[in-house]
């Protein structure tokens, strides 16, 4: 990889760096030497009630448990909210921009601090206790920021869920994670789109039924849209919530409560909530945002991704929150109503630190530089992305057109289940090599493992582990820590399996290289072939189904299907109605970008689907399909071609 680009550190000597390369150098040193010192040094970035003296104390052996600063006790609405009011009550905490809204709410501490209590009073007085579950479907709303602090004030276990999952989705979640209160909005505005929170928690809670344990419902009206309303179960927010005292007293945490759960895709059918617990989780919040993302007086963050995603919990959030910063959130989109609004956002915000998803970066890039040029966004001192791989072309375009070369680009690789960011650079510290997301923070034990298991030294590739725990790791699988060893611990034992690949340079750098289970990254969004497959097993006219994952110009990968219906049922199925069955159980965003009906796979002798062959006919990529000699049946290639591409 000699011919990448490097951006010496040197580029933005303007640039307010925490640290000296020297003193970062000594910090992994020190990590390295004294993990213990190290992690228990670092919690002190947030505010204990009763000060950690153990740092991890769990295991990667047997049955695997991960515990951290396991004697602290805190509540971390605490560290987000009371611990700022003496020294910066009056300081905007979170900036809350809503589309069509002449003004903006630009929300202090102090009025965080009373929102945050009137909710943890209402809930309170619904009945939720420490310990129970709280799910929290909101658009970008404020109520949203506010829902999750509220829960993690009085002990509640916040699930929020995105917006876009079906009521099929919804009431999977509610049913899985044991649900008895649920913060919605009754629509939301997507662009031109209307999306109907509200009733579909309503569908949700029907399909779930007596699954359900949720009890209360309160809605957050975001317009005058009206929506069904049941008594005694429905309240409306504002007109409930306002009503109860500004004061709440927090309720003490141990560390290793849980904070939330979080549901992401995996490579089975049945979306996983992976558990995050409270100490560990504010401490690893406070620390990755601190080192990459750090926050200066006047300072405003805009992280453009949704609450519902692990990076809206942590750079929205929790992180932004913890460091006394100013965190901006907002309902729009890059491109609507016109091209170019994102960056009068950051115009009018005076945004200095914007973090987005390559799959924006790459659809503001393809309006053309001229939108970029024509605006003043010398607010910004630096550009970050997360969530899926970003091409060089694209970083750079980040770099040059909208940094205008200035403002370091940080491309940081984390997951829900690392919490916070894992590899990312140091801006103004370390050089940058557009694509590649730099290389592990400090007290981070990342290895390579290659084909044969072993752990490759020096330049080379393999399978992404990380060797020791850290503070964010997730706890468990809410309900199956089984799956939890399987699925992390096994394939390297002793260490933690991402699921993703990457290739290390001789600098030390990581290029990530993709996947290597069958999950699939749509616009920065996880989902499981498997997930796409379950839904259509549950139709009867179809036999078995294959989906895959293709690389999308905008999207990064983009999901195709290959269908085997009944024979008596062919002229039943059509493609549109499977890509709508698909969009309509998962989500819009699964809609697949093609659905062929075929009337068989590519199998291999043991009758397992060859997907590396399907990925490749729905790429095109047709004139080398490597080694087919495990095929059981060759003829199948040419029928699936001329299937995709025509008759060859
Ligand atoms: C934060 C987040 C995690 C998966 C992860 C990887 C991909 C995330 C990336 C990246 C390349 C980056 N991913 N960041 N790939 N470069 N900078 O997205 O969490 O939704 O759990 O997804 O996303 O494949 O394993 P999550």
């Amino acid at each position: 990889m000699s011919h990448t680009t490097v951006i010496p550190a040197s580029t933005y000597a303007g640039y307010p760096a925490i640290m000296t390369p020297h003193q970062l150098d000594t910090m992994r040193a020190r990590a390295q030497r004294d993990p213990d010192g190290f992690w228990l040094e670092q919690a002190r970035r947030v505010y204990w009630h009763r000060k950690p003296t153990q740092a991890f104390t769990g295991s990667f052996e047997g049955d695997v448990s991960i515990r951290w600063f396991e004697d602290g006790q805190l509540n971390v609405s605490v560290c987000c909210i009371d611990r700022y009011l003496t020294d910066r009550g009056d300081q905007v905490a979170l900036i809350s921009h809503r589309e069509g809204r002449q003004a903006s709410e630009k929300i202090t501490y102090s009025m965080l601090h009373e929102r945050v209590c009137r909710l943890a009073n209402a809930l309170t007085h619904l009945g939720v206790e420490k310990g129970q579950r709280v799910a929290i479907c909101l658009p970008m709303v404020s109520e949203a920021v506010v829902a999750m602090l509220a829960c993690a004030r009085i002990g509640a276990v916040h699930v929020v869920l995105f917006g876009g999952f079906s009521a099929e989705g919804i009431a999977e979640r509610l049913v899985d994670s044991g649900t008895v209160a649920v913060i919605t909005a009754n629509v939301a505005r997507r662009g031109a789109k209307l999306v109907p929170f509200k009733e579909t928690i309503d569908e949700a809670l029907r399909k779930a039924g007596s699954a359900s344990s949720v009890h209360s419902v309160l809605v957050v009206s975001t317009s005058d849209d009206p929506v069904l309303m049941l008594p005694g179960r429905d309240y409306n927010y504002h007109d409930f919530v306002d009503e109860f005292e500004a004061d709440f007293v927090p309720v003490l945490m141990n560390a290793e409560d849980p904070l939330f759960l979080l549901y992401t895709s995996g490579s089975t059918g049945k979306p996983k909530a992976i558990v995050h617990a409270c100490g560990g989780y504010i401490v690893w919040a406070a620390y990755t945002m601190g080192m990459v993302y750090t926050h200066q007086p006047g300072d405003v963050l805009w992280c453009t991704a949704d609450v519902a995603w692990i990076t809206g919990h942590t750079s929205v959030v929790y992180g932004p929150l913890a460091n006394g910063g100013t965190t901006m959130i907002s309902d729009s989109l890059p491109t609507h109503p016109y091209p170019g609004r994102w960056w009068d956002l950051v115009d009018q915000y005076k945004v200095t630190m914007l973090f987005t998803a390559p799959t924006a970066v790459r659809t503001m890039m393809a309006e053309g530089d001229e939108v970029v040029k024509k605006r003043d966004l010398r607010s910004l001192r630096l550009l970050g992305v997360a969530g899926e791989p970003i091409s060089p072309d694209a970083w750079q375009w980040y770099h040059d057109v909208v940094g205008n070369k200035r403002c370091p680009v940080v491309d940081t690789w984390w997951q829900t289940e690392t919490a916070g960011i894992v590899l990312g650079p140091m801006p103004g510290v370390q050089a940058l090599k557009p694509g590649s997301a730099t290389m592990p923070l400090p007290g981070v034990e990342m290895t390579l493992i290659d084909q044969q298991g072993g752990a490759v030294t020096g330049p080379g590739e393999g399978a992404l582990c990380i060797s020791r725990s850290w503070p964010g790791q997730a706890r468990t699988i809410w309900g199956d820590h089984e799956r939890f060893r399987q699925t992390y611990f096994t394939m390297a034992p002793g260490r933690y399996f991402t699921g993703d690949g990457a290739k290390r340079d001789s600098d030390g750098y990581y290029w990530i290289t993709g996947r290597m289970d069958d999950v699939i990254n749509i616009a920065g969004h996880r989902l499981g072939t498997a997930e796409v497959e379950e839904v259509l097993a549950e139709d009867h006219r179809i036999v078995e189904s294959a989906a895959v994952g293709v690389p999308h110009p905008v999207k990064g990968q983009g999901l195709v299907v290959f269908v085997i219906p009944r024979k008596d049922a062919a002229g039943e199925v059509t493609e549109q109605a499977l890509s709508r069955l698909i969009a309509s159980q998962l989500g819009r965003y699964a809609a697949p970008e093609a659905v062929y009906l075929v009337p068989d796979l590519p199998r291999t002798r043991s009758g397992k689907i060859v997907r590396r062959l399907l990925r490749k006919i729905a790429e095109g990529q047709i004139e080398n399909f490597g080694d087919l000699s495990a095929l059981n049946d060759m003829a199948i290639v040419k029928m699936l071609c001329d299937r995709v591409w025509g008759q060859m």
